[in-house]
């Protein structure tokens, strides 16, 4: 249909006024979809939001997510993304070595719910200033707003992934799983405890994570110090429990970043089925299992946690 169309006129002042009587922006109801959203990575950051909504993972607007575009995917989001860049605004921490990168990120305040009923306005396309400063956005959050809070901690757990993986870890995925937010409150906040505590909860586990689950202890979140907090202990792991907040989880796909936030939280859920009925379980898995699964599933299990 074309706007020479009398018909389509029409529609599209009909629309512009019923627009005006409600108070939203007109452009929601006569815009065409964004090519943005026709992106298989796009449509993909989508669907792990409405899913990380489905399990219950996103009251409100918690959790956020983002996504770490490979150059051939930059070059198409540039070309999709047709709106005037946004100014340039301080990341609030530096990134070197991502500069010039792309990414798609949620928004601040944002619903994950609301992410596949109205994407354009609840995510964005991110791009970094070369110096790893700045960041400015290319496309998304159309009815105005910033990349998620939490924009610091995804930037710098990017940074060290895709240095420690040669690329191959794409997104960070933010979640306020219940279950492991409550063993925050039952198992001492270390390393080694939440790793034993959770592998021995189900045999696919260390297969999982074997590297085992780092620890932050509370901080106030949103800024630079449980971004460099964070990005220390993602040097080693894929997968870090804030304590009394949620879990980042760092994979190289969105089915691996929500597997192992659902591995996680179900792995925490077992836990407190059991603890609920007992203090003292009577069995588990031994250290020689973890090595004998270590050695037929081809994972290293390190030594230090056995
Ligand atoms: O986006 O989850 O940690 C809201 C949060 C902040
Ligand atoms: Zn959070």
């Amino acid at each position: 249909m074309s706007s020479s169309n009398p018909d389509f006129a029409q529609l599209s002042i009909l629309l512009q006024q019923v627009a005006e009587r409600v108070g939203i922006n007109a452009d929601r109801l006569t815009a065409a979809p964004s090519p943005m959203l026709a992106l298989p990575f796009v449509r993909e950051f989508i669907r792990m939001c409405g899913i990380g909504d489905s399990l219950g993972f996103h009251e409100r607007n918690g959790g956020n997510a983002s996504y770490h575009l490979l150059p051939e995917e930059a070059d198409l989001a540039r070309a999709a993304a047709v709106n005037e860049p946004g100014p340039w605004i301080p990341i609030g921490t530096s990134v070197p070595e991502l500069g010039g990168h792309l990414f798609l990120v949620t928004g601040s305040g944002k619903f994950m719910r609301n992410v596949p009923y109205d994407p354009e306005a609840s995510i964005c396309l991110a791009e970094v200033n070369p110096a790893g400063t700045d960041y400015r956005i290319l496309w998304g959050l159309r009815d105005g707003g910033r990349p998620t809070s939490e924009f610091p901690t995804h930037l710098m757990n990017h940074e060290v992934k895709s240095r420690v993986t040669q690329g191959a870890c794409r997104v960070i995925y933010h979640a306020h799983p219940p279950q492991l937010i409550a063993l925050t409150y039952v198992l001492p906040l270390e390393d080694r405890a939440f790793t034993r505590a959770l592998w021995n909860t189900m045999t696919e586990c260390p297969v999982i994570f074997p590297e085992g689950i780092g620890v932050v202890r509370w901080m106030v979140p949103g800024g630079r110090d449980i971004a460099v907090e964070t990005s220390k202990l993602m040097e080693r792991y894929n997968n870090v429990v804030w304590a009394h907040h949620g879990l980042f989880c760092a994979a190289d796909s969105f089915d691996n970043a929500m597997g192992q936030m659902e591995t996680i939280e179900k792995a925490a859920r077992i836990w407190m089925l059991v603890h609920a009925v007992t203090d003292k379980p009577l069995q588990g898995i031994t250290d020689d299992g973890y090595r004998a699964i270590g050695r037929d599933f081809r994972v290293e299990i390190p030594e230090r946690f056995l």
